[in-house]
């Protein structure tokens, strides 16, 4: 059974997402990243850079949510084309896309707009104009699209996750027509909803 470290946030998400998406049975261990037990030394031997989320499977334990859906997809046969393909690459665009931007860069917004609101005018501007501009590249790629890519892929999961705090961002998703649809078709998904509340329940996924 797969060990997942985790705790309720987007990147977490990802993964509790992906393991009720693929059917594989696992096992939680909420590893609570606001009393600060990410620096325990158990957890680090798991995850050497001190973040969630992270599974442990048999004697493999993988840290980083991208390198684990990728681990999960092919380990399930399922969420990705199959491995060289042109639809291989292209999940990986945008899931590194997730990885390198729509997370990182939203991850400052919350920090500045959220949680630390008047320190930094500056930063508060830049990072609401970064998640703009993010949210217009994602609305341009859904144009048309049910999914990010020509089928549902484990890119959906990462990149949705990250959505899902669009409060936290001060965006309005009615300002983002495709996005919000996609957002709301995947919002409806059971697995989508059982992946949300894990391993806390925080309340039902924010709707616009
Ligand atoms: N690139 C990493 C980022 C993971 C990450 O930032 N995790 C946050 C929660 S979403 C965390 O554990 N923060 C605790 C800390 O920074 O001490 C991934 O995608 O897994």
């Amino acid at each position: 059974m797969i060990k997942l470290y985790t705790w309720s946030t987007p990147n977490g998400r990802k993964v509790s997402i992906a393991l009720e998406e693929l059917g594989l049975s696992y096992e939680v261990i909420p590893v609570n990243i606001g009393e600060k037990a990410q620096f325990e030394p158990d957890f680090l031997e798991i995850s050497p850079n001190n973040k969630i989320p992270a599974i442990v499977d048999g004697d493999f334990a993988l840290m980083e949510s991208g390198a684990i859906l990728l681990y999960l997809a092919e380990k399930a046969g399922l969420l990705s084309p199959p491995y060289g393909t042109p639809d291989y690459w292209r999940m990986m665009e945008w899931l590194m896309w997730q990885m390198g931007n729509f997370g990182p860069q939203l991850g400052q917004a919350h920090h500045f707009l959220k949680f630390n609101p008047g320190i930094s005018e500056y930063a508060e501007a830049r990072y609401h104009t970064e998640a703009k501009r993010l949210y217009r590249v994602l609305n341009l790629r859904l144009e048309n699209r049910d999914f990010v890519c020509d089928e549902f892929t484990v890119a959906d999961i990462a990149i949705w996750t990250w959505a899902s705090r669009f409060e936290y961002q001060q965006i309005d998703l009615d300002d983002y027509p495709e996005v919000c649809r996609w957002y709301l078709s995947l919002a409806e998904r059971p697995a989508f909803q059982r992946g949300y509340i894990v391993p806390v329940d925080v309340g039902p996924i924010p709707l616009p």
